[in-house]
């Protein structure tokens, strides 16, 4: 069969991201003996250069993998390939896992693939090439007219048990994804990896826990061995001699003590190279950070979200102390590792003064970036019912969570999350400035600044500010998560 994957990612515009599950999907079917192409839809989606594609390649298949911010795009992809094609459709990933009436309600979508896809995708292809009939696959809800154009009933087919060994799979495919062009390699210079699938926590406005659910809890949280892992690190740093250093995307790296530990004195002795990793604060200690240093660790990144307990606990649901993040972030300091914070604002029922607290909490522990998105509740996810019972929630639709909140609350304006937002920086640094002071000094240089924002962001000073220097929402529209463009030349968001 031959399979055309279509990757829909507004968020980035001339050079993309590489997608371990994509990159993992098609080393799967290509292991199968199955044929597979790869189309990047970038920025404003080049719809004229994708019908090209479609008759260019005949696919039998075209796989759409989907998040939610690619969602408003997909339903004209999927008429586009029924006119140009006469391929079946389906449609995987995050956002089809936790959305998936939604998304199999789109006309032009024949298939939707929930949770895990590789043996999904695979047992399709099998069966189209051995022209048997595909309804009863697990994983996959599936039309009855898919193809035909007859009466539609849907079979929406259970999940099957997660892949409990990661390590029978093929390394993920960078060849017909081209990593050679992608941002990571091209741009960023560095190699991206998972090693790991699952993560223990169950935070309200993340993707995980529900993902979790589907699979009844069961073995959710799953390793490869350190021994594939490097393997896959030495052939891409081999491959790609460009890679000076890499990056592990999975949730939290370090999870598995004893796997960890392991895994740094393998990657120290063979790889060599710098690497940067997610860790939770409650996961850090004295002994995770002087293992991540010694094998070469540049970068840890922490998930704050919220300076206030209060929300961070009760609305986010992550059970971790504002002493505990002050620990960790220390715990690095102690052996020199570099760490970035990640930081939401416009919280569900987040006032100016709370807010506050998260810039204050990122003045304490100085990352040496500080990554701020306006908070987004995904459907599918607690903070979304949440929002959702509260009446909090607009039509309103963003392409990436750097822009405008989608809520519409009491306790905070949009226009106060995006001037909080836009000058997170600048007020971390005032901050800063504050907490070098001797006691009573810094403590009245702290409520002054309070004061000092608190005036400035009220809602009538805001509007006539916004109206003077005539700022343009538009303008700061699809900046992309980790890099912008300006006049031709790409920055890189937060070290610029
Ligand atoms: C690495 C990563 C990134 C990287 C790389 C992008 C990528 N998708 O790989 C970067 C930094 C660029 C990124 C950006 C963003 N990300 Co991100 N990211 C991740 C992360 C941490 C790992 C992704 C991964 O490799 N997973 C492992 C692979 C094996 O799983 P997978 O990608 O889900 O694919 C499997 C299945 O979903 C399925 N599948 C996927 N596609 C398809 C297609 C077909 C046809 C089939 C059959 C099956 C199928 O099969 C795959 C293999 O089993 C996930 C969290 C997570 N742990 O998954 C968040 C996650 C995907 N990101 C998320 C978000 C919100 C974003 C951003 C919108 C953030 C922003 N502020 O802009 C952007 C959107 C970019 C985009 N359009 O994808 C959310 C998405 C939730 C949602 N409902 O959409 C996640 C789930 C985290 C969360 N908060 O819940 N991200
Ligand atoms: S710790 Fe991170 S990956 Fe895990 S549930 Fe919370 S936000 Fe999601």
């Amino acid at each position: 069969m031959k399979v055309a994957f279509a990757y829909i990612d507004p968020s980035y515009k001339v050079m993309g991201p590489f997608h371990v599950g994509i990159g993992s999907l098609i080393a799967s079917l290509r292991h199968g003996g199955h044929e597979c192409q790869f189309f990047h839809l970038m920025g404003d989606v080049a719809e004229e250069e994708f019908a090209a594609f479609l008759k260019n390649s005949r696919p039998d298949v075209v796989a759409f993998s989907l998040t939610t911010n690619a969602f408003p795009h997909v339903a004209s992809l999927a008429a586009l390939t029924k006119r140009h094609s006469q391929a079946l459709t389906i449609c995987g990933g995050p956002h089809a896992t936790l959305c998936p009436d939604e998304v199999i309600a789109l006309d032009g979508i024949d298939i939707i693939c929930i949770g895990e896809g590789e043996g999904a995708i695979l047992d399709l292809c099998q069966r189209l090439e051995d022209g048997q009939g595909f309804s009863d696959i697990p994983n996959l809800w599936v039309k009855s007219n898919a193809g035909a154009g007859e009466v539609e009933i849907i079979y929406r087919n259970p999940v099957r048990p997660l892949i409990a060994d990661l390590d029978v799979l093929p390394f993920p495919d960078r060849e017909v994804f081209p990593y050679a062009d992608s941002f990571d390699l091209k741009f960023m210079k560095r190699g991206v990896f998972m090693a790991s699938r699952g993560c223990p926590y169950n935070c309200a406005y993340c993707g995980s826990p529900a993902m979790k659910q589907l699979y009844g809890n069961n073995k959710y949280i799953r390793f490869r061995s350190v021994e594939s892992l490097m393997e896959e690190v030495e052939t891409v740093v081999r491959n790609f001699p460009q890679v000076e250093y890499n990056v592990f995307h999975d949730d939290l790296l370090p999870m598995k003590r004893e796997w960890f530990a392991h895994f740094t004195r393998e990657y120290k002795s063979r790889i060599g190279l710098p690497f940067e990793m997610n860790c939770h604060p409650n996961l850090m200690d004295r002994e995770i950070a002087k293992l991540a240093k010694s094998a070469g660790c540049s970068l840890i990144r922490f998930g704050i979200e919220s300076g206030n307990e209060h929300i961070r606990r009760e609305v986010l649901k992550r059970p971790v102390s504002t002493r505990r993040i002050i620990d960790a972030f220390s715990f690095c300091d102690e052996v020199g590792l570099n760490t970035l914070s990640y930081n939401m604002v416009g919280l569900p029922f987040e006032t100016r003064s709370q807010i506050l607290d998260t810039i204050k909490l990122n003045a304490r522990v100085q990352p040496k970036v500080a990554h701020v998105t306006v908070f987004f509740p995904l459907p599918g996810t607690k903070a979304h019912d949440l929002c959702k019972q509260e009446g909090l929630l607009t039509d309103k639709h963003t392409d990436s969570y750097y822009e405008e909140s989608v809520l519409q609350q009491k306790s905070v304006s949009a226009e106060q999350v995006r001037a909080l937002r836009n000058h997170f920086d600048f007020l971390l640094h005032l901050y800063s400035r504050c907490y070098k002071l001797p006691g009573v000094l810094g403590k009245t240089a702290e409520k002054i600044i309070d004061i000092g924002i608190l005036t400035a962001t009220t809602q009538r000073i805001l509007r006539a500010w916004e109206k003077r220097v005539k700022r343009s929402i538009k303008e700061e529209k699809n900046a992309g998560p980790l890099y912008i463009i300006e006049d031709g030349k790409v920055k890189v968001w937060g070290v610029d």
